[in-house]
């Protein structure tokens, strides 16, 4: 019996001495060394008990151990949860009480926050830290170094993500090992990836483009990457020589964009630069053909569905749009109100299907139920239209979604948060233009009738409840939201108040402050 993403992904390499991760101290781990310590580490999750179809919760920092640890789980059939390192414990508890995780692995700095959440859960807790060490790791080395690998079949689930939803609860999106594969086939055949690519990789491995796109067509090539902890624009620039390709999000393209070191000719030899998570501006695309001679490949995924469309390889790759459905994956674009399809080129909401689409939110049948129609379809919440020449732009959201520097974050869930705090009637969280970040958070409070609300106090809450990105960069105290006759906050009235917030010095938040 065989274990299609263990056998296609890695298994494939046993025993192959050639270069897997290049890493920042100027070490390299082959394929086979990286499979021996993945074997490990499944000798370990299996003596503590945990296996097939068990999902383990993993909040580590990027190192080739977290990887090996995905490997770990897909050769032991454990579904793998991997979980923003700048999640706070509040955050953590609902994740892990939600997924039901048999274990929690994380950082040995978070073990003692963690402790009370995994024992109330009856979860085991194992560390494995930044520099490979950790509880898991010293249980690993004991072990062999080959693993009997657990068959599985397509359809079984490979790994949860955890993507917010517009009522500020997060669900786990199912993604089955034929989700991931039928991804990798498709996107390493399409951007021409070879066992000869050397893979820039700056992006973390918790997300769908750091671990399934980047990671996984870098293996099911057998090609190697260059594997930094982050983005560091010192590193890049050092190791860009050496690299073949590159994937980030657009903050990766305007901060090296930023920096004069970054020039033609270190970026000459390189065959691909991808972009996504998030809208690369066209102005960016242009800028950095005109630097560069190289034209940036925008593609549009999602947690749920992974990659849906891309610009093509060979091909006009089109400033500001997303490209075209990729081989295999339907796009249709619909209304909002009846889910007929539109006539090509007028706008609506994005509908995806094919091999791609996961299987539902973990234990939230309503919410599948809502966003995944019967017939496989499933409804993005993006807004788009598609040109005359097939081309797929994105022209806006249909959710409550901020998207800052590639990470999302649902306004509800930031002001949850702020509505609580002493003093605060009720707020708006916003998204608005940000020089870096693409776009930032901004936060706009009323305070309870002949109350005052201390800023700071909403800024420190906010830090012990939510992860550093979704706190406000900026916050301003208002009289009154702007409302609609049906009593709705007119959000897009005060994105268009706000617009000019961070635009003043680049990147730096404008200070917050009361507004008249
Ligand atoms: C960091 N900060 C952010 C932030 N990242 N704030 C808002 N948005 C972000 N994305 C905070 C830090 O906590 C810090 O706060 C301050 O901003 C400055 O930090 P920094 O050092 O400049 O940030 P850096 O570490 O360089 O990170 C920026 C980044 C990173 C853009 C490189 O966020 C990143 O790697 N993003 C990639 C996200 C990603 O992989 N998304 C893919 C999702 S999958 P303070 O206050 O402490 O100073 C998906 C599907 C698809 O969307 O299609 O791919
Ligand atoms: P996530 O939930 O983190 O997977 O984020 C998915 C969302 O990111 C999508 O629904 C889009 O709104 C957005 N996104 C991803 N890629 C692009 C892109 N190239 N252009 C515009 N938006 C994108």
């Amino acid at each position: 019996m065989s274990n299609p993403l263990y056998d296609r992904l890695f298994g494939r390499h046993a025993g192959q001495t050639t270069p897997f991760l290049h890493l920042p101290d100027g070490t390299t781990l082959t394929h086979d060394a990286f499979l021996r310590l993945s074997a490990q580490l499944a000798h370990a999750l299996s003596h503590a008990g945990i296996g097939a179809g068990d999902r383990i919760a993993v909040q580590i920092h990027k190192s080739p151990e977290a990887l090996a640890l995905y490997a770990a789980c897909a050769q032991a059939g454990i579904v793998f949860l991997p979980l923003n390192t700048g999640y706070t414990v509040d955050e953590l508890r609902y994740f892990i009480e939600n997924s039901g995780a048999a274990m929690v692995v994380c950082d040995a700095a978070q073990q003692e926050g963690l402790r009370p959440v995994a024992e109330a859960l009856g979860s085991q807790m194992m560390t494995l830290n930044a520099d490979g060490s950790g509880s898991l790791r010293d249980a690993a080395a004991r072990q062999p170094e080959t693993f009997d690998t657990v068959p599985r079949q397509t359809d079984d689930l490979a790994a949860f993500l955890y993507t917010s939803g517009t009522t500020g609860r997060s669900k786990g999106a199912m993604l089955t090992q034929g989700n991931l594969l039928s991804n990798a086939e498709t996107l390493a055949a399409l951007w021409a990836f070879t066992d000869k690519d050397v893979l820039l990789h700056a992006l973390p491995i918790f997300h769908t483009h750091g671990l399934f796109v980047a990671t996984n067509i870098s293996l099911i090539t057998g090609g190697s990457m260059i594997f930094l902890p982050k983005l560091d624009i010192d590193a890049l620039i050092k190791w860009m020589p050496s690299a073949t390709s590159m994937m980030g999000v657009p903050t990766f393209y305007t901060r090296l964009l930023d920096d004069d070191r970054f020039t033609r000719e270190l970026a000459q030899h390189m065959r691909l630069f991808v972009s996504g998570s998030a809208p690369l501006l066209a102005e960016t695309h242009l800028q950095f053909e005109d630097r560069t001679g190289h034209r940036i490949l925008e593609r549009y995924g999602m947690t749920e569905t992974n990659m849906n469309t891309s610009n093509p390889y060979d091909g006009e790759r089109r400033a500001g749009t997303v490209g075209f459905p990729l081989p295999g994956v339907e796009l249709k674009v619909t209304d909002a109100e009846t889910g007929a399809e539109l006539p090509q080129g007028e706008v609506g909401q994005i509908e995806v299907r094919g091999p791609n689409v996961f299987q539902g939110y973990w234990q939230m049948p309503e919410k599948t139920a809502a966003e995944l129609r019967e017939d496989g379809f499933f409804i993005t919440g993006d807004l788009g239209r598609v040109d005359a020449d097939g081309y797929v732009h994105i022209v806006g959201r249909n959710k409550d979604l901020i998207i800052s520097g590639g990470y999302n974050i649902y306004p509800k869930e930031v002001e949850l948060v702020l509505d609580d705090q002493p003093g605060v009637l009720e707020s708006a969280v916003i998204g608005v233009p940000h020089p870096d970040f693409g776009e930032a958070v901004f936060g706009v409070l009323v305070a309870q009738p002949g109350e005052a609300i201390d800023l700071d106090g909403v800024e420190a809450a906010a830090r012990k409840a939510l992860a550093r990105f979704k706190h406000p960069k900026s916050m301003v105290i208002v009289d009154q939201l702007p409302r609609n006759t049906m009593g709705k906050v007119q959000k897009i009235a005060l994105r268009e108040t706000y617009k000019a917030a961070f635009q003043t010095g680049a990147g730096s938040p404008a200070p917050a402050k009361r507004d008249q």
